[in-house]
């Protein structure tokens, strides 16, 4: 096997990879490499390229198994015993280009599954020319079998050995980002205000040096994750906790720190009244004061510039019989009918669910199907919220997320994650499987991207943790499962599934979860002017001290301020 440096000499140049790379240096990783093998591809240019041939590779993939024409030039090819079949070996050139170099022969190439090296098959068809090249035992074991029909043992036997090659070979390039650049730049994903209060659990409330006062001061935080991470572009606010006397000033605050202010979120969990429900209590007082909340969020919104409204309610019951249950969700129906007639032509109504908590018996939102038969019912511009803590324990999240954008109503998502109940922690944290498994249904079902109306939101609390790094954390380990998810073969995984290869198809996807692109990362924010290492940048830009110094006296924010 030859050296990279010398494969990649026989790549085209290409001005946008040098660009990408030059002068990335992260830690020491040796990015030179992940040029070598963009460029044994000779990608035309970032996004297109390596897709487009991965792509050929899949689909060859999986109809490995109708490839048994004679073939043609193989024999001349070096003989691996035991090896990869000659067929793999050419359906790996169209990716590799190993031309005379020898990393084709370096792969290894035999006729096992081939015709003979004249291109006819010989009388014991493919077998017989196999054999020509195996080991004695393993002709004595097919001796022994020699009654049986060897056809599809065969099939699957290229099939594998062909799918195993090419895993092998994607997975070479998997860790080179630069094709999915362009679809990482489209990221967004919107901050919550109450992520940089103190916060707690109904045991004790921790506070931290340096939490902001006010939403302002919030705000600037926010904007630190954004400086350092180019992801977050923009700062949820929850109302009555981020009521200020002029919200055109916060804007304007926003802006100047390089933010949006972004979804507002409605309250209706922290006052007397709603003891027993909000809008979907059985007063009509109660209920018209929840709806008037509302209303002053939609107003909000208008100043704001803001799209989302998002209702989340702590309205259940915690025992049965405590109240009509179908009463209840027609109540509901009505106090949402009316909000929803509220909301601008640009504005969404985005109704999130919860299975349990503060109510404990029942809870009038506590699913998506509610959630969806909720919205369904109102209009186009009423959506569904997910949030991924609001789940039962084992509940099949991402079959959710395809099935509401199956219907085209998933309208947010809030990120968090949990280990026993609705945690809160940073997202990716208690499960990077299930994050990435999210994930990926979201790019398929086209919910990522610019062209695509799903808000990427956190929901967290950092109880214990430094809250500006627990955000910066937070987005990256979205970026870093996003990225895996773009690195899915999508077209070779199709094919795997039309060809019911449940194996490969499995493979596939695990392959992009366990492609460590945090080195890829690194090198596409040095491609982006953004600091390789958010994290570092962070703590060496002297913020957190500097805020913990000078926010003395005054309130901090916190749960329910
Ligand atoms: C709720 C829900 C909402 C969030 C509040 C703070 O549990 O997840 O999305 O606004 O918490
Ligand atoms: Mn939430």
């Amino acid at each position: 096997m030859q050296s990279r440096a010398h494969i990649a000499q026989r790549g085209d140049e290409h001005a946008a990879h040098a660009l990408f790379f030059e002068e990335v240096e992260v830690g020491g990783f040796a990015f030179g490499s992940l040029v070598t093998v963009a460029q044994q591809h000779r990608e035309p240019a970032f996004g297109g390229g390596v897709l487009g041939a991965a792509r050929d590779v899949g689909e060859e993939g999986v109809a490995c198994v109708e490839h048994h024409e004679p073939h043609r030039t193989r024999s001349t090819r070096a003989q691996l015993a035991g090896g990869i079949v000659a067929h793999v070996a050419e359906l790996a050139d169209r990716v590799v280009h190993p031309g005379d170099d020898g990393r084709g022969d370096a792969i290894g190439a035999v006729e096992h599954v081939g015709d003979r090296s004249d291109g006819h098959p010989g009388a014991d068809g493919d077998v017989a020319d196999g054999d020509r090249h195996r080991s004695p035992s393993r002709t004595d074991a097919r001796s022994r079998s020699a009654d049986i029909d060897l056809t599809a043992v065969r099939a699957a036997s290229y099939c594998s050995a062909n799918e195993s090659f090419q895993r092998g070979d994607r997975r070479a390039v998997m860790t080179d980002l630069t094709r999915i650049a362009s679809r990482l730049d489209e990221q967004a994903i919107e901050l919550p205000s109450w992520a940089f209060g103190n916060s707690g659990t109904r045991f004790k409330v921790f506070s931290q040096p340096g939490v902001p006062r006010d939403p302002f001061e919030k705000i600037a935080d926010a904007a630190q994750v954004h400086a350092h991470t180019g992801l977050a572009p923009s700062v949820a606010l929850h109302i009555p906790w981020d009521r200020v006397d002029d919200y055109a000033r916060l804007r304007a605050h926003a802006r100047e720190h390089g933010v949006e202010l972004g979804t507002i979120n409605s309250n209706t969990f922290q006052d007397d009244d709603y003891k027993l429900g909000s809008l979907a209590h059985s007063d009509a007082r109660i209920r018209q004061k929840a709806i008037d909340h509302h209303y002053e969020c939609i107003d909000i919104m208008g100043e704001t510039g803001s799209r989302d409204l998002k209702i989340w309610l702590a309205d259940g019951t915690n025992y049965p019989g405590q109240d009509d249950l179908r009463g209840r969700q027609d109540r509901l129906a009505d106090s949402l009918q009316k909000i929803y007639e509220r909301i601008g032509p640009e504005q969404r109504l985005v109704l999130e669910y919860k299975f349990f908590e503060p109510a404990f018996y029942h809870t009038d939102v506590p699913d998506w199907g509610t959630a969806y038969a909720q919205v369904a019912e109102l209009g186009e511009r009423a959506m569904v919220c997910l949030d991924t803590g609001h789940h039962a324990p084992g509940t099949n999240i991402e079959f959710i997320v395809m099935q509401l954008l199956r219907l085209g109503k998933l309208g947010s998502f809030d990120f968090n994650s949990r280990f026993y109940a609705d945690d809160d922690l940073i997202v990716g944290a208690a499960d990077p499987f299930q994050l990435f498994r999210i994930l990926v249904e979201v790019v398929r079902g086209g919910g990522y991207g610019a062209d695509s109306d799903v808000a990427f939101m956190l929901d967290q609390c950092h109880n214990i943790e430094d809250k500006i790094p627990g955000q910066i954390r937070s987005v990256l380990n979205v970026q870093e499962m996003t990225a895996r998810a773009l690195l899915v073969d999508q077209a070779a995984l199709d094919a795997a599934q039309r060809a019911g290869d449940v194996l490969t198809a499995n493979g596939i996807l695990m392959d992009a979860f366990y492609t460590d692109v945090r080195p890829g990362l690194a090198a596409y924010r040095a491609s982006r002017g953004l600091p390789t290492d958010p994290m570092a940048a962070y703590a060496a830009s002297g913020y957190g001290v500097e805020i913990a110094a000078s926010r003395v006296g005054g309130a901090q924010a916190g749960w329910g301020a």
